[in-house]
């Protein structure tokens, strides 16, 4: 897809909804997509992340979804997705996230977010812990965003968050680049960490079972899509290689899923890194499967 030809469908205002969205009505709505194509925060040499909401859509679409007798049929997770009620809010911005994600939580609907940066996560944080707190933080990354010498950026977030979070019940899983003050910050914080080393040699099923035993209530899934290798995610603003397996990656995503979440995010897809939008359509199929198993 030529960015020429996104741009156009831009300027005519086509943006299409999530190919998994299947209904418009929000009360009705139990899972609710909405993207936030914002990357002020972000000090990437990439740019492009407030890009994703609108890729993934478009990919999802395009890739996800196939005409049947002129009627649409999606590529499904092999589960299905059950009868979730799924809901594209569309777009928001960063300063809306307070009102929109009162109105999600406070009716127990699962958002769904597509980044833009990952300071965004920050925001969605603080947000739902005004109705649920504290949070048991998954946090799925390459970095550990938890730099305290600069704060309110992208490389700060974990740090930011942590007045928000139960530090016993939170973890973070593939990070593999920690510099110095974020090492010491690691261990001053007394936080779990996973890299993908420890997956490698413990298998995805022991590592998914030592995490669901961590894991508390109030679930709330962050997922940088730089935690996932380069090779299956080249799409993204800060690229490091040794990461996860897209497949061990979702596996572990899927089963934090099905004990329960209150929300999560995809943050950091970056399209005009992208390869042939297979980041976008590695997004796209992750939010189906999230889907199915969604309790
Ligand atoms: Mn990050």
């Amino acid at each position: 897809m030529s960015k020429q030809f996104l741009e156009r469908k831009i300027k005519r205002n086509m943006e299409k909804t999530i190919c998994w969205a299947n209904t418009d009505d929000f009360e009705q709505s139990e899972i609710v997509i909405l993207g936030i194509p914002d990357e002020s925060q972000s000090h990437a040499l990439r740019k492009g992340a407030s890009e994703a909401p609108h890729f993934i859509r478009e990919i999802s679409n395009l890739r996800d979804s196939y005409t049947r007798e002129g009627k649409k049929s999606l590529g499904l997770p092999f589960n299905g997705i059950g009868r979730k009620k799924v809901l594209d809010y569309g777009n928001i911005s960063k300063n809306q996230i307070d009102e929109v994600f009162e109105r999600i939580i406070s009716k127990s609907k699962i958002p769904i977010v597509m980044g833009g940066d990952h300071s965004i996560s920050k925001d969605i944080i603080k947000a739902i812990s005004k109705k649920k707190a504290p949070l048991s933080l998954v946090y799925f990354d390459a970095h550990p965003d938890l730099v305290s010498s600069t704060q309110n950026y992208y490389g700060s977030v974990f740090y930011d968050v942590l007045p928000n979070i139960d530090l016993k019940t939170s973890l973070q899983i593939g990070i593999r680049t920690p510099e110095q003050e974020e090492l010491d910050n690691l261990k001053k914080y007394d936080i779990k960490v996973i890299t993908p080393f420890d997956i490698l040699e413990k298998g995805v099923k022991e590592i998914s079972k030592s995490i669901l035993k961590t894991i508390g209530k109030n679930v709330y899934v962050s997922f940088d899509m730089d935690c996932v290798d380069p090779a299956f995610a080249p799409g993204v603003s800060v690229p490091v290689p040794l990461g996860l397996k897209n497949i061990e990656a979702v596996y572990l995503l899927k089963a934090i899923v099905e004990q329960g979440i209150i929300g999560m995010d995809i943050m950091e897809v970056c399209p005009s890194y992208d390869i042939k939008d297979r980041t976008s359509h590695l997004a796209s199929r992750m939010i189906s499967e999230v889907i199915s198993s969604c309790k």
